[in-house]
């Protein structure tokens, strides 16, 4: 087991990440920019190193700072959180090169599946289903029109480097496709510095499912069911829950068996999270992500696996903690991510949290960094804190997170609780009647948070 971990993160998953290291008996390094020297994870940790300005280019990011800050306090492993670097495969070598342990799946992998070209063809080599599509990137030399025509329209442009929904453009007909391929292009050239592209049947109206995976790095591998992650805002995730209202036993045993299998054949090493979409009972792959995300509290909840002490022991050469007929998934899991936003234009609300008071009470969990008289700094995101109910039904954790919700206080700033507090008295919410449109058509239908 290591002996001291570094956390290269801030916020509620620096917090997430300690509480693991505590329970192993590991010891901990917080870092953190000169912007989030009064931060939770900085008072929590064993010791702390600051590590730059507040652009997270200057601290979060910067990788000699890490190292360094792992040299001076001898730390043999890193811990990288979600975001930031937690992608970054050239990063997961570096910390090799430097006999240090990178906290997360191989680098081959996570360089893999950045790749959303490469990510899908190995995805289908596999034997996991994928969206209809082009086999590989679309270039000047094919003929895209003949691809999309065997496809059918509307057809889906995605750049290669692309996620996050940067570089995707719809062509409806045939007369748009050419536009569709040269903005898309451009678009992720400017973002990524990469302007492949490749083409997919348009799905008009998917569910978001993706699947829990956790593997030993030795063809050892197991699910541990869905989330849906349907309720998004321009691609950023407001609500996600486990069991999906809309995935049957049968369903979720065809697809998990699938998922486990392909990671047992690539010895993926780690948690990863399978994404899908969903519609008409297929699933299609789009892609995989190589960290533990923000939402996998929801996974938890329901299986009792700590996915982050369980990607530490396995980082560290451990077994799973569980064969897949050991695990069962109990009850409904629901979790909120609070914003510090304006709930009905969504503009960042940073600034003093002079009133803060979170529920409690059977089933309710609090994943937040944040305390009464803190500042929320306005450089990096704006999650105040995750708020996550179980219950024994979905009916239960529904009636649980209204309570929740309605004693939950956060003051000084303005945050997204009323959307939450809509939310959970909407019949299509209440009924788990949603798909990926559904949120932004709700926010564009009047003013429910008002
Ligand atoms: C799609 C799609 C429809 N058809 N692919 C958006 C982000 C990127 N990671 C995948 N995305 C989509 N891919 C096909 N073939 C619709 C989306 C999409 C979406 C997906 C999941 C959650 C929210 C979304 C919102 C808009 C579009």
């Amino acid at each position: 087991m290591f002996d001291k971990i570094l956390i290269a993160n801030r916020g509620e998953i620096a917090l997430r990440v300690l509480r693991a290291c505590k329970e192993l008996g590991i010891a901990t390094v917080a870092v953190h920019s000169t912007a989030d020297a009064d931060a939770m994870h900085v008072r929590l940790a064993d010791e702390s190193v600051c590590i730059g300005p507040p652009p997270s280019k200057d601290s979060y990011l910067n990788v000699p700072a890490l190292l360094a800050a792992c040299e001076i306090t001898g730390a043999d492993a890193v811990h990288p959180g979600y975001g930031f670097l937690s992608e970054n495969a050239r990063f997961a070598e570096i910390l090799s090169d430097h006999n240090l342990h990178f906290i997360g799946p191989k680098a081959e992998h996570i360089r893999l599946m950045g790749d959303k070209i490469e990510a899908k063809k190995t995805a289908k080599r596999l034997g996991i289903p994928v969206v209809p599509g082009s086999d590989g990137g679309v270039g000047p030399d094919d003929d895209a029109m003949a691809i999309a025509q065997e496809i059918g329209f509307p057809v889906l442009v995605k750049a290669a480097a692309g996620g996050g929904g940067r570089g995707m453009k719809v062509a409806h007909t045939a007369d748009d496709l050419a536009l569709a391929i040269s903005t898309a292009g451009n678009e992720a050239k400017a973002a990524f510095g990469d302007a492949s592209v490749y083409l997919e049947k348009y799905l008009q109206k998917p569910r978001h499912i993706e699947i829990q995976v956790l593997g030993d790095g030795r063809g050892g591998a197991i699910h541990l069911g869905e989330r849906d992650c349907s309720l998004q805002r321009r691609h950023q995730k407001v609500w996600e829950e486990s069991p999906s209202p809309v995935i049957s036993p049968e369903a979720r045993a065809r697809i998990g068996g699938i998922c486990a299998k392909a990671m047992q054949d690539m010895q993926y090493l780690g948690v990863g999270t399978i994404e899908f979409l969903y519609e008409d009972g297929e699933f299609y792959f789009i892609e995989m992500n190589t960290r533990i995300q923000v939402e996998h509290p929801v996974t938890e909840m329901i299986t009792g696996i700590d996915l982050v002490l369980e990607q530490i022991r396995i980082a560290a050469g451990g077994d799973l903690p569980v064969t897949q007929d050991e695990i069962t998934l109990n009850g409904h899991a629901i979790e909120c991510r609070v914003n510090a936003e304006n709930p009905v234009t969504f503009r960042p609300s940073p600034g003093k949290i002079s009133r803060y008071h979170p529920p409690g009470g059977l089933g309710i969990r609090i994943d937040s960094a944040v305390y009464q008289g803190y500042t929320i700094p306005p450089y990096y995101d704006s999650l105040v804190g995750k708020l996550i109910v179980h219950g024994k039904t979905r009916g239960e954790c529904l009636m649980r997170l209204r309570r929740a919700l309605d004693e939950m206080v956060v003051d000084g700033i303005e945050t997204t609780l009323p959307l939450f507090r809509a939310l959970v008295r909407e019949p299509s919410i209440i009924d788990g009647d949603y798909h990926i449109h559904w949120l932004e058509q709700y926010l564009a239908s009047g003013d429910p948070a008002g």
